[in-house]
């Protein structure tokens, strides 16, 4: 009796919760199909947990611009730090029919797979981690070297003179951002003999683990001045184990600076921490770029990369004790406040003629200034040399103007120049190329390509077609000028992909300066000294283009008997291509003069703009290149 009757309870249980579980799957769904009857723009946002304090910082960022659009409405998904579950999230976020993504990933590697998936239908917007490769609309992310840099500059100062130790508490101890992170505080500390980093410890994102992790080792190195954890979690937990053990001179620096209870803001307001680095979570950014995708805004970066910020207790409160307890002040120097009527005086510095890709940038920088009812243009174009550049930055300080823009030639000798710049109160936004100066805090923003990506996407171009052809081919690289980003980078990215495959040669790598001058007097170099390439990587279709008229004139079939490579996919490279004579051109996106306009009247109306602005871009081959060339704008 009692077994018949248990059993028939429990299929009634069983009914029960399908019909509950039906209901509340009813309700969601109807809700669902309301909310995307009643909005223009139905977003998903898929979250890996949200357990982390960051993670609800987000979202609220995300409500709070959301709020500002009507036409919107928000589905948000927790995977409860699952990656099958997150992957299961966005599944269902499709079936709803979201008409854009923003996910958060649990997992770089495991998520990437559905961010692609999802990618071929709707826009995504990564948030974060950044996924491996380059199938998403757009990354929004923080800078984790230039974090670890301003961490590590502050536990210099804090330990300044001072024999130390220091231990490193990591989220995670393999991932790439976690390394970009201890690279940047070890840039700094390792310049002081007398600091050293005793130990890393994986506090796998948790107060607790950071706690007890410390707790075991504190023991074995009394001589530790400092703790620097990666997140402020573990940070606390980082304080709790060192109170547990009765030490009071052991100082603590955090990362993410939340404004939330036991978030960094408080931390260090209560000095608990000596400091924390604000790591912006691009919530509110996301859904502003979100807003501009579903409108078809032209004009959309490939990555932004967001401003950190130092929160410290050495610093003076600049935002008066109560909100702010202390931050390093913005560059966000403009415009004059008390007369808004007043145009913004822009100074440009251009490199000068050089590259029809050049010419292009000119352009598009000069039109977008020049539309500007509230913009007064200064163009000065320095013909190739860093001298008359830097000499031109220091007449555009003289005349006042509001913000600087400009291309570094080379990377380097920027230091003096620029901290004339900041001193003059003038913000600085680096275009195209960049600098490499003892403190990048005096540059505002970098809007440019991702050089690197370029390089690989030319070898792996290669490597899809010509790593089965058997034997070794042979190439030759022609390099772009001496020490500027885009020749130091292309070249980091090319070989980076063929380091490891054998059956590729750089047999000769000539330095040019992006012109044609340069390529055609190369090649005939290399085809003087007897190298016989079977890939020519040309740095910019200028330099291909004259490596292309000295192979002719040797005698060879560029194109058909010898591969060629460029970079930039200017007109005159698809004219090459559509020719036969030219089998590649990876795109360098010139047009950088809306986003840099942007820039300027964001900065001038005091808003804090990204750090880095990426564009897009893409990759072009002779097979397509007659459909491709009709679209080409420069
Ligand atoms: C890259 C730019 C390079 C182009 C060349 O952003 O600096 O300089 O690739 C140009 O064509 O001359």
């Amino acid at each position: 009796m009692k077994s018949s009757f248990r059993k028939s309870f429990l299929w009634i249980l069983i009914a029960l919760l399908i019909v509950f579980a039906g209901s509340v799957l009813f309700e969601s769904t109807s809700r669902i199909k309301q909310a995307k009857a009643e909005a223009n723009f139905l977003i998903g946002i898929s979250q890996p947990n949200l357990n982390e304090p960051r993670q609800i910082v987000m979202n609220n960022e995300i409500r709070k611009e959301a709020e500002k659009h009507s036409n919107v409405k928000l589905i948000f998904t927790d995977a409860a730090e699952n990656s099958e579950k997150q992957i299961h999230d966005v599944q269902k976020l499709m079936e709803y029919g979201i008409d854009l993504l923003i996910i958060s990933l649990n997992d770089s590697e495991k998520l990437t797979p559905i961010v692609k998936e999802a990618y071929k239908t709707i826009p995504v917007i990564v948030l974060g981690r950044g996924v491996t490769g380059y199938d998403y609309t757009m990354f929004i992310g923080s800078d984790n070297l230039s974090i670890g840099k301003i961490a590590g500059k502050l536990a210099s100062d804090l330990l300044a003179g001072t024999a130390a130790e220091i231990v490193e508490i990591k989220g995670a101890m393999s991932s790439t951002s976690e390394e970009e992170t201890s690279r940047g505080f070890r840039d700094y500390v390792t310049r002081s003999p007398s600091i050293q980093i005793k130990q890393e410890i994986d506090g796998s994102w948790q107060r607790d683990k950071a706690e007890d992790e410390l707790k075991r080792i504190l023991p074995f190195y009394p001589e530790v001045r400092l703790v620097f954890a990666h997140s402020d979690a573990m940070a606390l937990g980082a304080y709790r184990a060192i109170t547990s053990w009765g030490l009071s001179n052991v100082q603590i620096i955090g990362i993410d600076g939340l404004d939330t209870v036991n978030g960094g803001f408080d931390l260090v307001k209560q000095k608990i921490l000596s400091g924390s680095v604000t790591s912006p979570t691009g919530g509110r950014e996301s859904i502003q770029y979100a807003i501009d995708i579903l409108n078809g805004e032209k004009v959309i970066p490939k990555k932004i990369i967001l401003r950190s910020h130092l929160i410290a207790n050495q610093h003076e409160p600049l935002n008066g004790p109560d909100r702010q307890p202390y931050m390093m002040k913005l560059d966000t120097a403009g415009p004059d406040k008390a007369d808004p009527r007043r145009k913004i005086k822009l100074g440009v510095v251009i490199v000068g003629s050089e590259s029809s890709w050049r010419a292009a940038n000119t352009e598009s920088i000069k039109t977008a200034a020049e539309q500007e009812q509230d913009i007064e243009l200064f163009m000065q174009y320095a013909e190739g040399s860093q001298d008359k550049e830097i000499e031109m930055i220091r007449s555009l300080i003289r005349q006042k103007v509001d913000v600087i823009v400009f291309t570094p030639i080379v990377e380097t000798g920027w230091d003096e120049v620029l901290e004339e710049a900041r001193k003059a109160g003038i913000p600085v936004i680096l275009t195209d190329r960049k600098v490499k100066v003892e403190d990048d805090s005096l540059w505002t923003t970098f809007i440019g390509s991702d050089f690197i990506e370029e390089g690989r996407r030319a070898a792996r171009w290669l490597l899809e077609r010509y790593a089965n052809r058997g034997g070794v081919t042979e190439i030759v690289e022609l390099q772009g000028t001496a020490g500027s980003a885009p020749a130091i980078e292309r070249r980091q990215g090319f070989e980076e992909v063929l380091a490891n495959n054998s059956s590729f040669h750089v047999a000769a790598s000539e330095i040019g300066d992006f012109t044609y001058d340069s390529g055609f007097q190369l090649m005939n170099k290399v085809i003087k000294d007897g190298v016989m390439p079977q890939v020519v990587f040309a740095h910019n279709d200028d330099m291909a283009l004259g490596a292309i008229k000295a192979m002719e004139q040797a005698g060879m079939k560029p194109g058909k008997d010898i591969v060629v490579m460029s970079v930039d996919a200017t007109k005159l490279a698809f004219q090459a291509m559509i020719a036969g004579k030219l089998n590649l051109s990876v795109e360098c996106n010139p047009l950088l003069g809306p986003q840099i306009v942007k820039a300027v009247k964001d900065l001038a109306a005091a808003k804090e703009i990204p750090v880095n602005i990426i564009t897009s871009e893409g990759i072009f081959s002779a097979e397509t290149a007659k459909r491709d060339i009709a679209m080409r704008k420069y």
